[in-house]
């Protein structure tokens, strides 16, 4: 979420590997951290001893903020970032991880709306289908951004205060939570404000867990979608073509849903629109390696940026949901039929009910 993991991940690896300077205590005497924990024991009811004893446990990383000042979907063009999603590992672990956990996904679908392709492929995007989700400690990741990046000091305070609300609040142990190097976690990244607000107990057993409570992870990607706006059963996106003479105005490369269906037809955007005219979309132009494709994002498109900030992101979502879904039905029919010479049976649905025909 907001950052790419496994990317971020590995660069961050590289940095360590190549010497980049060492991890330091946090200085608990600085004026903006004893301001921070002031803060904390006034608004939220925290011991300051406590929180002195913690912060000063935490470990502020330099190959932190060097992940941050570069993320995958800034720095790279659409088949460069594509591959990293797109490809025969990610799609192949996306089947087995609909198979091992079908049930929850198709719980998580009939009471989101979204269909369980696209919570599978989010989750494949981000860590893999949950094997991959991060070897930072949380504390270390939100202090070191807290406190040590000025650009975004603001957001990392408030996620690191919610950090230890989530904590202190779920009985979790706020020195030993893993995450991504923003501090984001569990199978879908959420940051801490996200975990506390989108986050579900999908099967009642009184822990919201985000690592390894696949029920829990699938209804928590599908109440995030939902509330940022999914309809369900609408599209996500359709190839298009631009004519020469366009509107001006049009780029591609703005993420707003400022256009509809109409307006874009009108300026010369041909797609095969599938909502009607009113209904809200956005150009997108995407890099190819012989020049820019043009596609149109329906309103889940958007939605699905609001997981990750980035026209990138959403289009590899869209794609890897597609894929393992086609790898889906292909394996169902690749099985073998069930021994019954005289009527042989039809083979199971491959998709659950929440599906769009
Ligand atoms: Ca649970």
């Amino acid at each position: 979420m907001r950052i790419l993991p496994s990317a971020g991940i590995a660069l961050a690896a590289a940095l360590l590997a190549a010497g980049i300077k060492p991890a330091a205590a946090l200085d608990i005497k600085r004026a903006e951290v004893k301001e921070f924990i002031a803060h904390m024991a006034v608004a939220d009811g925290f011991k300051k001893r406590q929180l002195r004893k913690l912060l000063k446990s935490a470990q502020s990383q330099p190959a932190i903020i060097d992940a941050m000042n570069k993320p995958a979907e800034k720095a790279k063009l659409w088949y460069e970032y594509r591959p990293i999603f797109i490809n025969e590992r990610r799609i192949r672990e996306g089947a087995e991880f609909w198979t091992a956990h079908r049930q929850a996904l198709d719980e998580a679908s009939i009471k989101s709306g979204v269909a369980p392709e696209y919570l599978a492929a989010i989750l494949g995007v981000e860590t893999y289908y949950g094997r991959l989700t991060g070897n930072y400690r949380v504390l270390d990741a939100l202090v070191t951004l807290a406190f040590d990046y000025p650009p975004r000091e603001k957001f990392f305070r408030d996620e690191l205060e919610q950090y230890l609300l989530l904590t202190r609040d779920a009985h979790l142990d706020p020195a030993t939570l893993k995450g991504s190097y923003a501090g984001a976690m569990g199978a879908p990244q959420f940051m801490p404000s996200n975990y506390r607000r989108y986050a579900v107990d999908a099967d009642a057993n009184g822990h919201t867990d985000l690592w390894s409570d696949w029920p829990d992870v699938c209804a928590s990607v599908g109440n995030y979608l939902k509330e940022h706006g999914w309809n369900a059963g609408e599209p996500v996106l359709a190839e298009a073509t631009v004519a020469p003479e366009k509107a001006v105005d049009l780029d591609g490369r703005k993420l707003a849903l400022s256009e509809t269906v109409g307006s874009l037809q009108a300026k010369g955007v041909s797609f095969d629109a599938l909502l009607p005219p009113e209904a809200p979309a956005i150009l997108i132009a995407a890099d190819d390696l012989d020049g820019v494709r043009w596609r149109v994002g329906y309103n889940n498109f958007f939605v699905i940026t609001r997981y990750n900030h980035s026209a990138l992101y959403a289009m590899a979502v869209f794609e890897l949901a597609g894929a393992v879904k086609q790898r889906m039905l292909d394996n169902d029919a690749a099985a073998p039929a069930p021994a019954s010479p005289a009527s042989p049976a039809p083979p199971a649905p491959p998709v659950s009910p929440a599906t769009p025909p």
